[in-house]
């Protein structure tokens, strides 16, 4: 691993790079995961690099479905197993989400090599290693297992393609998605939608999870209740644009 000197302004930006490295390196990422990471990096230098205040509302009604689910499933893919293995493990003890690996560059082995990861973190069953369902998509992310994604009624994916998630949500499921994007057929398609960097918004929906899991039903129903999408997609894009003018005055740009 190449050393950060941890002054450096860029330093969490640059360790989230060399984890994701590593992972590729581990066999656990695949080498378009690099450049799915740069693409997420762009929108999150637009979010200044924080989770926005509609982000964490997002996170929060995600953990309260997540609660209220009588058969919720996490989706594990080569870059979060490389970003978030033990907090994501964390969040499946605390809101009782089964994991599973899904891949879009499918192999058996990287599947393996992902739940022997996520065992290293704590996890103690993970699914998609049966790959005995299939959803109505032509590549490999149909691939999943009977008793994981294709019986929820809630799924978290983060950083999915848009296909899959249209499809979950036309099978009736509840899908809450985690894309730096906004605008991504992910976002514009899932219930629930947040725009945060998977590093902060996995330890945020733990924490969420501890505040929340001695709730009644009725004040999870509330939070899931009141809560609205379109507000979070929009507020994101609105906190990008006034970030890229204000940025344009502070380098003198005159923004016209
Ligand atoms: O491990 P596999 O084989 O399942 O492949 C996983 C990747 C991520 C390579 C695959 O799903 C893929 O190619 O995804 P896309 O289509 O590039 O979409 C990823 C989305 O996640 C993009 O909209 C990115 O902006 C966003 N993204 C990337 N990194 C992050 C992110 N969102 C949140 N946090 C990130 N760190």
């Amino acid at each position: 691993m190449t050393r950060i000197p941890v002054e450096h302004p860029r330093y969490e930006s640059l360790m989230t790079r060399e984890s994701v490295v590593e992972g590729v390196q581990m066999g656990i990422t695949s080498r378009q995961g690099l450049i799915a990471q740069g693409r997420g990096e762009t929108f999150d230098y637009l979010l200044g690099e924080r989770t926005i205040a509609t982000a964490a509302y997002a996170e929060r009604a995600a953990v309260a479905l997540l609660l209220l689910a009588q058969n919720p499933i996490i989706s594990v893919n080569g870059n979060t197993a490389a970003l978030v293995p033990g907090t994501i493990v964390s969040l499946s003890d605390m809101t009782g989400a089964m994991l599973e690996v899904n891949l879009f560059h499918r192999s058996d082995a990287r599947i393996h090599k992902i739940i022997r990861h996520l065992k290293s973190h704590g996890a103690v069953n993970v699914l998609g290693s049966k790959g005995n369902a299939r959803l109505d998509i032509n590549h490999d992310r149909a691939i999943v297992d009977e008793g994981g994604i294709y019986g929820a009624d809630v799924v978290l994916v983060p950083l999915e393609d848009g296909d899959r998630c249209e499809t979950l949500v036309n099978m009736g499921k509840i899908v809450i998605a985690i894309d730096l994007n906004p605008l991504s057929r992910t976002s514009s398609s899932a219930n629930v939608s947040i725009i945060d960097n998977i590093t902060r918004a996995i330890p945020n929906m733990v924490q969420f999870a501890k505040d929340m899991k001695n709730n009644k039903i009725d004040e999870l129903e509330s939070v899931v209740n009141s809560y609205d999408n379109n507000k979070v997609l929009s507020s994101a894009m609105y906190e990008m644009s006034e970030k890229l003018k204000n940025m344009s005055i502070e380098r003198g740009i005159e923004w016209i």
